[in-house]
């Protein structure tokens, strides 16, 4: 088909109208726009495991509330996963695309450290 550039005369013609619709081969029409096929394909972003650590010394309620303000838990989830990190030795605090999950990990230990605990958490690639 013809294309006709987009002008004050042809615009209602050519956008929106479902009789429009359609791809023409080099884009497609969709509802109100017309999209040029992507140049590169896109790709979901990779994802990183934030990994929260056990010791002997960081409080439990500590962690708990941790997990409900950086990883922004329910109660109910943070308590099941502090127990989980308590008994098996590590845990799964949350999980980010890779810029996030930095900033979680900085997070939690600096908090913990201004407030003297040694609580530790760790990046693992996901998948
Ligand atoms: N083991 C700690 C205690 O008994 C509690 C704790 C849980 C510490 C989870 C760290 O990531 C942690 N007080």
């Amino acid at each position: 088909m013809v294309t006709k550039s987009i002008t004050a005369e042809n615009w209602h013609v050519r956008m929106g109208a479902p009789e429009n619709g359609g791809s023409d081969g080099d884009g497609q029409r969709h509802g109100d726009v017309m999209l040029a096929e992507p140049k590169t394909q896109t790709k979901r972003p990779a994802m990183y495991k934030v990994i929260l650590l056990n010791d002997d010394y960081t409080p439990m309620d500590f962690v708990v509330m941790v997990l409900e303000q950086i990883f922004r838990k329910p109660h109910s989830d943070a308590l099941n996963v502090m127990l989980e990190v308590h008994q098996k030795g590590a845990g799964l605090a949350g999980v980010y695309t890779r810029d996030v999950a930095e900033t979680k990990v900085d997070q939690v230990i600096e908090y913990a450290r201004i407030n003297d605990y040694p609580l530790q958490c760790t990046l693992e690639q996901d998948t």
